[in-house]
């Protein structure tokens, strides 16, 4: 494993071997199954490139009336748990005596990509949010906590651990771009990343 700081934020190259990316891949199959991925509208109205769905207290979701979290899929039922093979990796990475409140899974097909954005959308910056990413490469911009702050950009491959925290808890940051097909750990190609959080106070 290599650690790279990027405009604060922590990045572990190759945090996880193929066996251990292959078991998160099911266990998030398995949160997919219960909680279906959907297409978040934003506030302007446009359906989102990026497919989501949650486990945890809270599951994230956009639509016209804007970012929120919220405790039940849209569909109406219960977001499943954060398996313990999750909750295991906030507690290697994140440094906090609490559990998060929030897996949100991010898919992402050939084209997809993310805006530049703050997670501004938790009650206290206090707690930092971890990430893991699976399957094809993405292009990550990180900048500093203005809009209008210089960026960097990094290669995000499947396996890699980001740790936004700290001084970088407000960081804008995103996804310009995915290699599509770069990764066979997901038939089809595409990339998930997932991002725990502690939500409420
Ligand atoms: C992505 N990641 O990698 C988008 N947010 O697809 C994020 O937006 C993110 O990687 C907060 C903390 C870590 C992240
Ligand atoms: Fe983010």
């Amino acid at each position: 494993m290599q650690r790279v700081n990027v405009n604060g934020v922590e990045l572990f190259k190759s945090a996880f071997s193929l066996p251990e990316q292959t078991a998160l891949r099911d266990d998030l199959r398995a949160i997919a199954r219960a909680a279906p991925m959907f297409s978040p509208v934003t506030r302007w109205g446009k359906p989102m490139s990026v497919r989501m769905t949650s486990a945890g207290k809270y599951g994230w979701y956009s639509d016209r009336r804007g970012y929120r979290y919220i405790d039940r899929h849209p569909s109406g039922g219960d977001w499943p748990p954060i398996p313990e093979s999750i909750l295991k990796i906030w507690s290697d990475y994140s440094e906090a005596d609490r559990m998060p409140d929030c897996c949100l899974i991010n898919h992402y097909t050939e084209g997809a990509k993310m805006g530049l954005h703050q997670d501004c959308d938790e009650a206290d910056f206090s707690w930092p949010v971890v990430s893991v990413s699976l399957g094809d490469e993405a292009l990550f911009r990180v900048g500093g906590s203005e809009r209008s702050d210089p960026t960097q950009s990094v290669w995000l491959a499947s396996g890699d651990v980001v740790v936004i925290g700290g001084a970088a808890r407000l960081a804008f940051h995103g996804i310009d771009r995915i290699k599509f097909g770069s990764s066979r750990l997901l038939e089809g190609g595409g990339r998930i990343n997932i991002t725990l959080r502690v939500v409420d106070a």
